[in-house]
């Protein structure tokens, strides 16, 4: 199911993919952008060209698959010391962790106070042990989806491979049984239906990166676009 071909485009897809062209959002009040006079107001919560919502919106290629606990497994491969495949079993035993963030998705909605379960990034690293030529992963999805990250932001305090929101199992429209959250990044960049990271030495653009995309994603400097 990994490597299904991706669904047929559907409408938003479409819209994000001409939002990419036309450089839709942006503000030039990020932290890359020309600020010079209009300083924030310390701390600022939300990030540059975003608005608040309350619930919790879905977006993802139009396809959710349906994996449940039994029949998923997360490979880890690529330049690590150990790669391994995890089932949930093998998943629930290594350390959990709990931790609330901020949700920040390119298409302007954040969502805050979001509680997480699950396994920090950095406990999965410890595990498979990067090699010192690690430098960025690519991350798949059941659905087939594909971004890529910086190895440094996938490490980051605050990552976790989800399994729970809000004292509840994660649900499937939002990525359940697992999901990357990686809240320092626009949400693009944390994969639903986590299937397979690939630990790489080089950078090289997944789905949305392909599509016009910003490789890294840093919603303070409004890195939504390439
Ligand atoms: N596997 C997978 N992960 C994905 C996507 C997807 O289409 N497939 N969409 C991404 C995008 S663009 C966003 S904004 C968030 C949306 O997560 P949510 O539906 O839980 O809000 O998931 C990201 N992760
Ligand atoms: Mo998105």
């Amino acid at each position: 199911m990994d490597d299904d071909a991706l669904p047929p485009e559907s409408k938003l897809t479409r819209s994000k993919q001409r939002w990419a062209s036309e450089h839709k959002f942006i503000t030039g009040e990020g932290a890359g952008g020309d600020a010079v006079g209009s300083a924030r107001p310390e701390p600022e919560r939300l990030p540059p060209g975003q608005h608040r919502v309350e619930n919790w919106p879905v977006l993802d290629l139009g396809r959710q698959p349906d994996v449940t606990r039994e029949r998923w497994r997360l490979k880890v491969g690529g330049m690590v010391e150990r790669p391994l495949t995890l089932d949930w079993a093998a998943f629930m035993a290594l350390p959990q962790s709990r931790s609330r963030s901020d949700i920040h998705c390119v298409t302007t909605w954040s969502r805050y106070d979001n509680d997480w379960s699950g396994v920090a990034t950095g406990d999965l690293l410890e595990t498979v042990q990067p090699r010192a030529e690690a430098s960025h992963l690519m991350l798949h999805g059941y659905d087939g989806y594909t971004t890529n990250i910086p190895l440094a932001d996938f490490a980051a305090p605050g990552a976790m491979l989800v399994h729970g929101w809000q004292g509840k199992p994660l649900t499937r429209d939002h990525g359940g049984p697992v999901r990357l959250v990686v809240p320092h990044l626009y949400f693009w960049k944390s994969a639903k239906w986590i299937s397979r990271i690939d630990v790489l030495g080089a950078d090289k653009p997944g789905f949305w990166e392909v599509n016009g995309y910003h490789m890294r994603g840093d919603p303070w400097a409004e890195e939504r676009y390439s």
